[in-house]
């Protein structure tokens, strides 16, 4: 059957965000085609199948809450799921819900463009498919554009290479291999344990030390099973309302408010409850750095704890960004990892990787002989996969353009210029900052009833007005210069990518705040946007 070319919708990403989006559009009786260039659903967790890949958000509240059924049918069986275990959640909600008959897998977007005359964007893949729609959706992923930084002579390595977040679909065996491991974000310190207890030898190299909290993971019992099952509702409604989306609460005094004997047992709490909350310990330790300072004294003492050699440890410290304003991570065994005989830590700070070579890498101070490398190197975040696809809008205008000098939105929901245009968990919105699925959720309510409300009042588009994104962009800076954020050469501000701007992308003020805001504007009328009659 050959499909139409003509849809209400357009959605781009079958991960988290694009899954609910068609689900969503479907059920408010709208035609959607999805596009993903994976050959299944899932996004980040169809992709990021390395050694040790976890969520770092408590899978209680990593997963969707549109429906009480799903929260209480499906059962996690640890407090922070695996990749697969995540994987296998999403398929099934697309199989429980019937999506997969709107999904084109393995199909790649390549352009989508606004024909103004028409009111339609015209949306291209890599397939030569075009299909026209009223509405388009990116639900891209914010850490989905890999980036393998350009060392000279990867060509000629004569091992494998690997990149964390383009994982072969198959088992990797490292047994009795020597392993280079590129790369000490999330990534880096999820699977360096791993393949450490599996490798002949590991070399971490690592340019520049992260905070890493134990995530103090554990299987769920049916009894902590049932006890959130039977509090699921509470839990979601206290999420929705919270900075971060999960039910943590910061201590309700500010740090130097305490005394020194309170503060250690705040934060050892904080510690033995695991995870990255460990940075909201306490409600001003991410804007004043002298509650900061007290943070990094805490994890200091428990990173020499569990590392033997003090002269490790001490690499193993940041000495670069405040605790908490690149994102925190979460690991097993990170640190001990360091204690094995088969385990080298190399410090590619004071001397920098120089080459790939036919046998492993070479440095400013060693070659290091590799049968594999794995590139933990993370991505070009929030920006990079909407640079990839030639998107215009009016005027033909390019989104690459009108972003050169950093992303500019409404909300974070869309860009003026681009009418009917959405991105689901994009630049201006607290998704990275907070929990992705929660946040996903908030935004494909939006822009649902977005769409339903230009229906039902005879529009035909909605786009921002210039000044009310102008005033967005200006209040998330200004929200950004009010924390220690813009101190850390992070993927929030693009540091991570050679040329791009230094931009503090996503906005700040908590996802609680943000849906208020966002609740508020569409009572209000659309406030900011330009909504257009139909002709
Ligand atoms: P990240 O957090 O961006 O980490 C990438 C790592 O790769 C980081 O340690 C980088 O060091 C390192 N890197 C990148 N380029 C190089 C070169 N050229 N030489 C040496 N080291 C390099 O990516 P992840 O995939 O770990 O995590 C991304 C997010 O996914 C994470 O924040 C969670 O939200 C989930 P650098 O710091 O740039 O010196």
């Amino acid at each position: 059957m050959s499909e139409p070319d003509q849809v209400d919708v357009v959605v781009v990403g079958a991960g988290a965000a694009g899954m609910y989006m068609v689900h969503k559009l479907h059920s408010m009786g709208l035609t959607v085609r999805c596009f993903e260039a994976g050959a299944d659903v899932g996004g980040t967790w169809y992709w990021n199948r390395y050694p040790g890949a976890r969520c770092d958000v408590e899978s209680i509240d990593y997963s969707y809450s549109f429906d009480p059924e799903l929260e209480q049918e499906w059962d996690w069986s640890e407090r922070y799921a695996t990749q697969p275990e995540i994987l296998r959640y999403l398929r099934h909600v697309a199989d429980r819900y019937g999506l997969r008959r709107f999904i084109i897998f393995s199909t790649r977007v390549v352009s989508a463009r606004f024909d103004e005359p028409a009111g339609q964007w015209r949306v291209r893949t890599d397939s030569g498919e075009t299909v026209s729609a009223r509405f388009c959706v990116f639900a891209t992923g914010s850490l989905s554009d890999v980036r393998v930084p350009g060392f000279p002579g990867l060509d000629e390595f004569t091992g494998s290479w690997y990149h964390t977040a383009r994982w072969p679909h198959r088992e990797v065996d490292f047994t009795g291999r020597r392993v280079g491991v590129i790369g000490t974000g999330s990534s880096g310190i999820q699977c360096a344990p791993v393949i450490a207890r599996q490798a002949a030898h590991l070399y971490v190299f690592q340019r520049t030390a992260n905070f890493s909290i134990p995530a103090q993971n554990q299987p769920h019992t049916p009894q902590s099973r049932a006890a959130y099952k039977a509090t699921y509702a509470e839990r979601r409604r206290k999420s929705r309302a919270s900075g971060g989306g999960s039910p943590h609460e910061t201590y309700p005094k500010n740090t130097l408010e305490t005394t020194p004997e309170e503060r250690r047992a705040i934060f050892e709490r904080q510690w033995q409850l695991g995870g990255v909350l460990f940075s909201k310990t306490f409600p001003d330790q991410l804007r004043d750095r002298a509650a900061n300072d007290e943070a990094v004294a805490f994890f200091t003492e428990k990173v020499r704890a569990m590392v033997g050699d003090p002269a490790i440890a001490d690499l193993l410290l940041p000495n670069d960004h405040p605790i908490g304003t690149k994102r925190i991570c979460t690991d097993t065994d990170y640190y001990q990892t360091f204690n094995r005989d088969n385990v080298t830590l190399v410090d590619v700070r004071s001397a920098p990787i120089e080459r790939i070579t036919r046998a492993g890498i070479r440095t400013a101070a060693a070659e290091y002989e590799l049968d594999d490398i794995v590139f933990a190197t993370g991505f070009d975040a929030m920006t990079g996969a909407l640079a990839k696809i030639d998107i215009r809008g009016r005027d033909g205008l390019a989104l690459r353009d009108a972003w050169s000098a950093g992303p500019r939105t409404y909300l974070g929901l869309m860009v003026a210029g681009f009418p009917n245009m959405f991105v689901v968990t994009g630049p201006g919105s607290p998704s990275v900052l907070a929990n992705m699925i929660l946040a996903a959720e908030q935004h494909v309510e939006w822009i649902a009833e977005a769409i339903g409300h230009l229906d039902r009042t005879g529009r035909s588009t909605i786009e921002p007005a210039a000044h009310a994104q102008d005033g967005w962009v200006d209040y998330c800076n200004e929200l950004a210069g009010q924390t220690l954020f813009p101190e850390a050469n992070s993927w929030y501000l693009g540091a991570n990518v050679p040329g791009k701007p230094r931009v503090f992308m996503p906005f700040i003020g908590g996802l609680g705040a943000y849906r208020e805001i966002c609740a508020e504007v569409a009572r209000d009328g659309y406030r900011g946007f330009d909504l257009k009659e139909s002709v």
